[in-house]
């Protein structure tokens, strides 16, 4: 029999937690010992794996103790405090939060596009999951990028709400709900009413009038094609569930023609083209959630410039955007790097 590995999945309890505990299941990852960690407040919680119950424990420093994959995503802060003791006990940290994305020492890694960069885990003992809204933006682009070399992307995002974790879910069920009873709608986790509304605000804004979201679009997108791009992205929260969509405009070197482009796009490792406007077929979130494919269609030749194309590129955020891809990084981990 095959080596088995002790898992951690710290953030167990939430949204993103919830889906790698799933995707373990699911994709038949060789667990040994599984543990669960969250906060304080979830300790004593019983969740299951594989049919077995699993006490959820709090995050301390002394958790990692024989364990080898460490899933994190229980946001930022926990990441940066607690990713360091995890590697010090021996376990590869793999990390959804945006703490160390932009390490030079920690790689920055989508299977499908720079499985490569894996190598660099030995530095820090960390590998970082880039942010959902980047992960299916270089999934689709990443052939176009090979073939022709990007010159310049410009992407608009329709993102779901189950990005911002469990309590932004409630909160949309919440206010269409209490809309529905003609009652006024609470508003906690986000500035603004989100049902039946579009917020042009994903992050905080930062000095130069962006997003956090925004910004790492721009940075992490050139990290992991290794190029300097010129990015340009305005992130947009809509009352979707599951999904986050993009509106994504390319120049490139080279001409690329629409045919090329669903060719190259047929073939892609991790894309689906889902581009036949005849029977109006193109990609939505309602058919993205649930799936860990990216969906890429109503391409078309950017008319105003010599050599551009737009697309519309839809993905789950909570599988591919967040769980599926660190799972993917972890079954590589396995099978080249840890012995
Ligand atoms: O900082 P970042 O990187 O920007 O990330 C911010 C948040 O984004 C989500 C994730 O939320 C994260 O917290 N996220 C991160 N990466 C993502 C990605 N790639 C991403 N979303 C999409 N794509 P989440 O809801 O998915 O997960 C939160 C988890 O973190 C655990 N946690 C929080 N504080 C912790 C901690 N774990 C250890 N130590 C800490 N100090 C959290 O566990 C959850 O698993 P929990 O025990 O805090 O919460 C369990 C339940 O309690 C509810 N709850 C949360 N806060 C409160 C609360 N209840 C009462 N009072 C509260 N203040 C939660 O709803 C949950 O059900
Ligand atoms: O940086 O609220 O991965 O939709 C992903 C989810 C940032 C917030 C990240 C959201 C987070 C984002």
């Amino acid at each position: 029999m095959s080596k088995l590995w002790n898992v951690a999945v710290v953030g167990a309890t939430g949204a993103v937690g919830a889906q790698m505990i799933e995707c373990l299941e699911e994709r038949s990852f060789p667990v040994g010992k599984i543990k669960y960690l969250a906060s304080a407040r979830s300790a004593g919680e019983i969740l299951e794996f594989r049919g077995k119950p699993v006490v959820v424990e709090e995050l301390t420093h002394d958790s990692f103790e024989g364990i080898d994959i460490a899933l994190f995503s229980a946001g930022g802060d926990r990441s940066r405090e607690f990713c360091p003791s995890a590697a010090r006990a021996g376990a590869v940290c793999i990390d959804n939060s945006s703490a160390w994305r932009m390490d030079p020492d920690v790689p920055l890694v989508v299977p499908e596009v720079n499985p490569l960069a894996i190598a660099g885990y030995t530095k820090k003992g960390i590998i970082a999951n880039p942010n959902c809204s980047t992960i299916q933006l270089v999934v689709a682009l990443k052939p176009l990028h090979d073939y022709a070399a990007i010159k310049r992307i410009v992407v608009s995002t329709y993102q779901a709400v189950s990005g911002t974790g469990k309590k932004a879910i409630e909160e949309l069920h919440g206010q269409i709900r209490s809309m529905l009873q003609g009652l006024p709608a609470d508003c906690t986790v986000y500035p603004h009413r989100i049902a039946f509304n579009c917020l042009p605000q994903i992050d905080s804004f930062l000095e130069n009038g962006y997003t956090g979201e925004e910004m790492k679009m721009v940075n992490e997108t050139r990290k992991i094609l290794e190029t300097e791009i010129g990015v340009t992205a305005t992130a947009v929260r809509v009352p979707v569930f599951y999904g986050h969509s993009e509106s994504v405009n390319i120049e490139t070197v080279k001409k690329i023609t629409v045919d090329k482009a669903r060719e190259l796009l047929k073939s892609a490792p991790g894309v689906e083209l889902v581009d036949d406007p005849a029977t109006r077929a193109y990609p939505m979130p309602i058919d993205a959630a649930g799936q860990d494919l990216t969906f890429v269609g109503r391409i078309r030749e950017d008319e105003s410039i010599v050599n551009g194309l737009n697309l519309w590129v839809v993905a789950d955020n909570i599988r591919k955007g967040a769980a599926t891809n660190a799972v993917q990084i972890a079954e590589i981990l396995i099978e080249k790097y840890l012995k």
